[in-house]
């Protein structure tokens, strides 16, 4: 990339040159306005203790300090020493070197915000020139300054210590009695090269990692987080050797269902596609505290299978909103009403499903309700079997035939019957899409969840298959 100077610039140098010995000024910076486009460059990277992947600031500022507007103008970095600065193309703008280039009147003056990022600290401080150049520039000296960026020294290490306690009083501070001991916490770095650091709290819930790795991006984990308490999902935490981490104070907190209930009905038995569902939703402070931020979050899961419910419903426990309050042992009820959405024709089935949280605490109870949705028949099959060679998989050989299979609703009413041919597989005819149970008659006895989700296609997951021991 070496350029050789115009001919006309050579010439405005050399009378410059003249001019400056004549004054005695030749070892001063020139603070002249030479013939033609002259840009002057200054360049400052950001203090920071950098680390790979740190997106550092580097501010460059260019003066055109000729008397001709300068054209053409485009930048880039020269590498000279340490780990390569690597400047996004689009952080140049207009002086991105494989554009067309920007301009600069006479006096006009503009600073660039350019953001670089280096890979490694194992090379380290990188040095480089800043070069800033257009057509016809009259001195080409002041047009590359030298940059250099202080990375944190490789090998730094850092200590990353506290303490965690559970929050029993609710004060959102450590009170006496609330330390957590024997709880483990797993630190992990960012990629490449992961470093993982596991550390158990003592009996008065410290906990110490020495000598880390630096690294921009450790996450934080509770593996064997104490039943009862919400694990408080802490972190990341950025470790660059400034030791900013050394007195944690990890806070987790009981969970919602320890002072809200929740409860749902709905309005009817059973609903047909596209009717509208209204449901009742009491929600109740069963605590000694007054408990502020509450919002309802309805269909979580976004299965499909839950009351389409228009917004603005919920008044301060809004989802948008989440300024519900509850005094001690206040209840509030709302009315909420939403469509019964399509896809409960071929599950049977309308679910209203919402949770009740308080901020991003999410550790709220549930209301469910659920309402038939008859419609859809299908021919329900599956396989009775027992587990012979005791692999937990039904194999060849392993359906129990000749025996009688009754499928009964949730309050054990008969619905259909049939009987398994002989390899153990049977056929309930033309069901209503629904959740039913399997019985089994005889000297069997069932083994597991005997729950029957009857499913029209083509949501239908495929056949049932019922275990069952000898009785
Ligand atoms: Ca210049
Ligand atoms: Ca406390
Ligand atoms: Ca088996």
């Amino acid at each position: 990339m070496r350029r050789i100077l115009p001919e006309r610039s050579i010439r405005a140098l050399g009378a410059l040159t003249v001019a400056l010995t004549l004054a005695g000024l030749v070892t001063a910076a020139p603070a002249h306005a030479a013939a033609g486009p002259d840009l002057r460059v200054t360049a400052t990277a950001g203090q920071g203790r950098w680390l790979p992947n740190d997106e550092i600031p580097l501010d460059v500022t260019i003066t055109n300090v000729g008397d001709t507007k300068a054209e053409g103008v485009k930048g880039e970095v020269w590498m000279f020493s340490g780990p390569y600065f690597a400047v996004r193309p689009d952080a140049w703008g207009d002086l991105y070197n494989r554009g067309a280039g920007t301009s600069f009147a006479p006096g006009e003056s503009r600073t660039y915000r350019l953001r670089g990022t280096v890979s490694t600290l194992a090379q380290g401080d990188p040095v480089f020139r800043v070069r800033v150049i257009g057509s016809a520039e009259a001195d080409e000296s002041d047009n590359d300054p030298e940059v250099t960026v202080g990375l944190v020294p490789a090998g730094t290490t850092d200590r990353v210590a506290g303490h965690l306690y559970g929050d029993a009083d609710h004060n959102g501070l450590p009170s006496p009695g609330e330390d957590l001991a024997g709880v483990e916490i797993r630190l992990r770095s960012g990629g490449p090269g992961v470093i993982e650091r596991v550390a158990t709290t003592d009996g008065s819930g410290r906990f110490t990692f020495d000598a880390v790795p630096v690294d921009r991006y450790y996450s934080v984990n509770f593996d064997s987080f104490p039943e009862g308490w919400v694990n408080p999902g802490f972190g990341p935490l950025r470790v660059d050797g400034a030791g900013q981490h050394t007195a944690l104070e990890i806070r987790a907190g009981r969970p919602l269902t320890d002072s809200l209930q929740a409860s749902a009905r709905l309005d009817k038995p059973s609903y047909a596609v596209g009717g509208i569902a209204t449901g009742t939703v009491t929600v109740t402070n069963i605590s000694d505290r007054r408990l502020t931020g509450l919002w309802a979050g309805c269909d979580p899961a976004g299965e499909g299978v839950h009351l389409e419910m228009p917004s603005g419903q919920w008044g301060d426990f809004d989802p948008a909103k989440q300024a519900g309050v509850l005094a001690p042992g206040q209840r509030v009820e709302f009315k909420v009403s939403g469509k019964v959405p399509h896809k409960s024709g071929y599950t049977g089935r309308a679910h209203l499903t919402c949770y009740i949280a308080s901020g991003a605490d999410t550790s709220g109870p549930l209301a469910q309700a659920a309402g038939k949705v008859p419609g859809k028949r299908v021919d329900e099959r599956g396989q009775l079997w027992t587990d012979k060679n005791g692999n937990g998989r039904p194999d060849t050989g392993e359906g129990v035939p000749n025996t009688t299979v009754t499928l009964v609703t949730e309050d054990n009413k008969l619905v259909s019957l049939t009987r398994t041919d002989a390899t153990g597989f049977a056929t309930f005819p033309q069901v209503g899409v629904g959740v039913y149970r399997l019985r089994v008659a005889g000297q069997w006895r069932t083994v597991g969840d005997t729950t029957a989700y009857v499913i029209a296609p083509p949501y239908r997951l495929g056949d049932w298959y019922q275990q069952v021991v000898p009785g």
